[in-house]
């Protein structure tokens, strides 16, 4: 199946995304208001958003909000100067309270690959409950549209890999990426040839290779901060009171209108060499590369902590460090590797500059649930303190968050209540092994993260 005939076929199948290239193309919706997500995948899916709207001569705003969900302030901000036609909100989540955004006369469209936290009934929800990316779901709506060129390929190549979604030579691609991959790789051949040169933080199964797309990727989380805000201006003055995550889209954007034949790019460095801003944005990953090296090195006093099941469990503390879950996710398939584990987790516990709390954790497997672990410690925060929207947790099998953003919550009583929740699991642990965990207690286990308990 053609990649083409992949879309037409979806187009038949689901109804919000056929509604969203009729909206488009009916030119139903004259000025839209993107709100995108500030990291590589937000970043890449504006820009082939951008270009599609720009090509059908349709007038647009944009904001790339920190917060990961968008919030009712900044709807009414930016409606209460403006009248829009659609309010496109991509890469920001999947949840219920969308609906409260649909107004008279403006639709509110949802563009999104994440879990559906909610199922928002008024708004346009194309969310295929697949593997996949926001900037994939904006190119397949651009080809739809027809309006698809190779630049939109490579940047969809860009934000396919920065979040994952793609793993070439590691993992097969998903069968709803495949029909788009088959061609694109054809025409980018070059990126996409491992390359004996500094693995990235992508390269977590083996460090031996990497690919230029890989790299190209990790540029992309490093200009844009990621998604974390992980900017430079407190340290680097030329970097002070700017925008990364627009800069980044502003590099793509001008890179797309000056039509380079990006085929030939076969390094990273040609890559950076052909951005307009070159200068700024060398400098933004220069800082980027030096927090890696500095923090790759705090991590190393990494320790093992503890023991549940077949998963070791190492753990680290220290204060605020830029670039920290991913170095941890590296650091850890070094730990497994150097010491044979058969699966292993990693628990950082940090204090932030501005005196929030942050946990983050990264496992190797599934054996244990670490988006369990960080959301009920969230609850067992908030059922202690109050402050539900300050303090989040949550997260997949093998990475999560858990923020406590209240400074007068001290890191210590947090991290006691993080180490209560660890003694609880080691104590669930040694009943299982010792054969005398009571049927309630071993769902129970499973149900704070425990899941080599799931079958008995
Ligand atoms: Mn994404």
């Amino acid at each position: 199946m053609t990649y083409q005939e992949h879309i037409q076929a979806e187009l038949k199948e689901n109804r919000a995304f056929s509604a969203i290239v009729e909206g488009l193309k009916s030119r139903r919706w004259q000025k839209i208001l993107i709100f995108a997500d500030d990291d590589p995948d937000g970043g890449t899916a504006a820009a082939i958003l951008i270009r599609t709207l720009k090509a059908m001569r349709i007038d647009y705003d944009i904001d790339m909000p920190e917060s990961f969900e968008l919030e009712a302030f900044r709807v009414k901000e930016w409606t209460s100067r403006n009248r829009y036609d659609a309010i496109f909100c991509i890469d920001k989540g999947t949840c219920g309270y969308y609906d409260d955004f649909v107004a008279d006369g403006r639709d509110f469209v949802v563009i999104d690959h994440h879990l559906y936290q909610g199922d928002p009934q008024k708004c346009i929800v194309y969310n295929p409950r697949k593997p996949c990316c926001t900037a994939y779901l904006c190119h397949r709506i651009q080809a739809a549209l027809d309006r698809r060129q190779d630049f939109d390929d490579f940047v969809a190549l860009v934000g396919l890999r920065a979040d994952w979604a793609i793993r070439p030579h590691t993992t097969d691609v998903a069968e709803y990426i495949l029909p788009f991959y088959q061609e694109a790789s054809k025409k980018f051949p070059r990126i996409l040839k491992k390359v004996n040169s500094r693995p990235t933080w992508m390269e977590i199964d083996q460090r031996e290779w990497t690919l230029p797309l890989n790299q190209i990727a990790e540029w992309a989380f490093a200009v844009t901060g990621g998604g974390f805000q992980y900017w430079y201006g407190d340290r680097d003055a030329s970097l002070r009171d700017r925008h990364p995550p627009t800069i980044f889209l502003n590099s793509l954007l001008k890179l797309g209108q000056e039509a380079t034949s990006l085929g030939d790019i076969e390094t990273l460095e040609d890559f950076q060499r052909s951005l307009s801003n070159e200068r700024i944005l060398r400098r933004m990953y220069e800082w980027y590369l030096k927090d890696w090296e500095s923090g790759s090195t705090l991590l190393d006093t990494a320790f093992r902590a503890a023991t549940l099941g077949p998963v070791s469990v190492y753990f680290f503390t220290g204060g605020d460090i830029p670039l920290l879950p991913m170095i941890g996710s590296v650091k850890l398939g070094d730990l497994v590797k150097k010491n044979n584990h058969e699966a292993a987790a990693i628990i950082m516990a940090v204090q932030l500059k501005n005196g929030w709390t942050h946990f983050s954790m990264r496992g190797t497997s599934e054996k244990i649930h670490v988006g369990k672990m960080c959301s009920n410690l969230a609850q067992r925060l908030v059922a202690k303190h109050g402050f539900k929207d300050e303090i989040t947790g949550g997260g997949h099998p093998q990475a999560a968050e858990c923020k406590v953003r209240r400074p007068e919550i001290s890191f210590l009583s947090n991290l006691g209540e993080l180490v209560d929740y660890l003694k609880k699991l080691e104590a669930l642990d040694a009943q299982a092994v010792a054969g005398k965990i009571a049927p309630g207690d071993r769902t129970f286990a499973v149900e704070l993260g425990l899941s080599y308990l799931s079958a008995p």
